[in-house]
């Protein structure tokens, strides 16, 4: 598989194995992990977890595309994706397909979108996406091309939506960036989008918006040119700074700093073992057991 090949041609000194691929399909909420695509939008791809690349793409997909918003296909799974209820304020999370972790090294973010027909099911993402959640580089003395990232080796993103969101039906649109392959313009997105529905009071208003497409290009050194392996935290901050990734995260009210949730102790990240050729044996299909994989190898 190319992928493989050029990860381990350009990327040779990682330590991990190469399982390295992932998708987001659950939805945790009150600690209840949901089925896989109960309430993400699944997409059409035959590998859900190949990531989207600016170069040697997988299924044609760049971040240019307007798939780019919830992965490949998945509008048409839209309207049989059900939508889950969330007050606003609560704290929900994320979880990764088939128990896989994230075993790549770079930053992980959290989008928002409001149905503008108040509708979620029949909103294609066309409009504006705001940011709440945001992790990046927590020990700058770790490791840059592993663990020196918070989200590297975490099976789930958790985060709070915002208290002062109004209330709708929103895509909630979770990403992480895989970027040891960036010094060849092939970082690495994961990202797909859930669909909830939030009650409240809330009355806020997002002071920056993006659009997707046009919220990354390759123009951005930190997703075409940054190298891990030579590069300094210092640079790839300033990197990270000039991309939305660098922005501040909106938490519903006056104050405007990034929020960096440390690594909560309720945040399980087992190490998948699952290997290439296991992942490309499996399915994307609805999968609730972890032993699944070996139904299906
Ligand atoms: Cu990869």
């Amino acid at each position: 598989m190319k992928h493989f090949a050029t990860f381990i041609a350009t990327a040779g000194v990682l330590a991990h194995s190469a399982s390295a691929h992932y998708i987001f399909s659950k939805l945790v909420l009150n600690n209840e992990v949901s089925e896989d695509w109960q309430y993400i939008r699944q997409t059409t791809r035959d590998k859900c977890y190949m990531p989207t690349k600016f170069t040697s793409t997988y299924d044609n997909l760049t971040p240019s595309d307007s798939d780019f918003r919830c992965n490949l296909g998945s509008f048409s799974n839209a309207a049989k994706t059900e939508v889950a209820d969330v007050a606003a304020g609560d704290t929900i999370a994320m979880k990764l397909f088939y128990d896989g972790s994230i075993a790549h090294p770079g930053p992980g973010q959290v989008y928002m979108s409001k149905a503008p027909t108040g509708k979620v099911q029949e909103y294609e993402g066309d409009g504006d996406w705001f940011k709440i959640w945001e992790t990046t580089i927590c020990d700058d003395n770790g490791d840059l091309t592993t663990d020196a990232w918070c989200a590297y080796g975490l099976s789930q993103f958790e985060f709070q939506i915002p208290e002062n969101t109004p209330a709708g039906e929103y895509l909630v649109r979770a990403e992480h960036v895989g970027l040891h392959g960036a010094q060849n313009n092939e970082a690495e997105f994961f990202y797909s989008c859930a669909q909830i529905k939030v009650s409240g009071t809330g009355n806020g208003s997002p002071s920056i918006t993006y659009q997707i497409p046009g919220l990354y290009t390759d123009n951005m050194t930190l997703f075409n040119g940054l190298n891990l392996w030579t590069d300094s935290a210092d640079q790839i901050e300033s990197d990270i700074a000039d991309t939305p990734i660098g922005d501040d995260t909106w938490s519903g009210g006056s104050s405007s700093g990034a929020s960096y949730p440390a690594s909560s102790s309720s945040i399980s990240s087992s190490i998948s073992s699952a290997t290439p050729e296991a992942w490309n044996k499996f399915t994307c299909g609805t999968h609730s057991k972890r032993s699944a994989i070996h139904c299906h190898a």
